[in-house]
Order: structure tokens, then C-alpha cells, then sequence
């Protein structure tokens, strides 16, 4: 069983919707209950995003390899609206990204863990630190709090929505 750390992002459509069906999709992945973060209302980062986002953070425990995880999450996102000709970084119904998986550093092509940007993007941290205040970045073994604290700044805002 490995420990997954998931993001997940939305700034299209019915964001909360978006975000809710994703997590019952995460459940339905994991082998204990999910451990979910506030919904955080975050700054679009990238040209590309034009609308605010609905953000959060899930960790799982899955019986999957990290591929086929990957290939879980890419099947749904693809069923769930997203166009996967879309330029990169484009506003989107859901995204959903793996940012750890139990701890290992794996860089296959289709493949990069830890996310390769996560460490700077407050609206990975912020949601991972309410729910993993402990973390430390695998690659450079930084805390959490460094890393937010080093993080460009944008607004990030947790929202008290029920989800
Ligand atoms: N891929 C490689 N590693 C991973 C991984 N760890 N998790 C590959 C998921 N996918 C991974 O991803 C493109 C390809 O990356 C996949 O086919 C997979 O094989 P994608 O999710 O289809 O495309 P993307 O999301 O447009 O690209 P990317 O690089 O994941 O962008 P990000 O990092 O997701 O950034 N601003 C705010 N406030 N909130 C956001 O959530 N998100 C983005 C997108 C930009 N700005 C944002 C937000
Ligand atoms: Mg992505």
C-alpha cells in the first residue's frame, strides 16, 4: 500500500461540483478514508487561467502503482470535460495532479514525483499544510513552512466551504 499525496484544481464551470465529484472519485480509489484539505480559493498562476481557482489537497492510501494512478486520474480528468488538446496551464473543469507518491522520486516521461512545481505554488502548499503540517519536500528536505515562505506570492484564500 503506498501513501498518495493528490492536488486538485478547478476555475471552470461549477467549481465546488467539480471538486466534490473528484474527491468521491479519490474515495473510491483509496483503501482508508480520505484525508482532505479546506477548498482554498487561489490567484491564477500562468497566462493561460483567467478565472480564480477552487484548490485542495487529498491524501489516499492506494494499491495502485504510480502509473496506473496516474492513468486513473488522467482517465477521469479526460470523462470529467477536460479538452486534453487544450494549451497547457488553460483554465479547466478539474485537474488532478499527483504531488507525492510515498515519498519516491520517480521521473519517467509521462511521469515526475514529486510534481516538479509544486514547492512554489502556494495553492499546492497552503491545503497540504492544513492537512500534512509536517511535510518536508523529498528532493531539497525542506519544511513545508520554508517552502511557503519562499513561494512567489499570490492570493490564497481558505474558503469555509462544506465539500
Ligand atoms: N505528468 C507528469 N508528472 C505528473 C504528475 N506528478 N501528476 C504529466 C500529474 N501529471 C503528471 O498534465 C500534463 C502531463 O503531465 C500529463 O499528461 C502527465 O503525463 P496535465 O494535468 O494534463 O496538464 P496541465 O495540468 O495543464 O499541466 P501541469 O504541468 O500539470 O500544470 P499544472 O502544474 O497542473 O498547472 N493556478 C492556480 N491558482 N491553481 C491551479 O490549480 N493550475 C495550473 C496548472 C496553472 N495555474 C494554476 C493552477
Ligand atoms: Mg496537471
Amino acid at each position: 500500500m503506498a501513501k498518495a499525496v493528490i492536488a486538485l484544481g478547478s476555475n471552470l464551470g461549477d467549481r465546488l461540483s467539480h471538486l466534490v465529484h473528484a474527491r468521491e472519485f479519490l474515495s473510491g480509489l483509496s483503501n482508508s478514508p480520505l484525508t482532505a484539505s479546506s477548498i482554498y480559493e487561489t490567484e491564477p498562476v500562468g497566462d493561460a487561467s483567467t478565472h480564480m481557482y477552487y484548490n485542495a489537497v487529498c491524501c489516499m492510501d492506494t494499491g495502485l502503482d504510480a502509473l496506473a494512478l496516474l492513468e486513473e486520474l488522467k482517465r477521469y480528468e479526460q470523462q470529467y470535460g477536460r479538452d486534453p488538446s487544450a494549451p497547457q496551464w488553460s483554465n479547466r473543469t478539474i485537474d488532478l495532479d499527483i504531488i507525492d507518491y510515498d515519498r519516491q522520486i520517480i521521473t519517467r516521461q509521462r511521469l515526475h514525483v514529486p510534481h516538479p512545481e509544486y514547492h512554489k505554488r502556494l495553492f499546492v502548499l497552503e491545503p497540504l499544510r492544513e492537512i500534512l503540517p509536517d511535510w518536508r519536500d523529498v528532493r531539497s528536505g525542506r519544511a513545508v513552512d520554508e517552502l511557503i515562505a519562499e513561494s512567489p506570492k499570490i492570493e490564497v484564500l481558505k474558503t469555509g466551504v462544506n465539500w
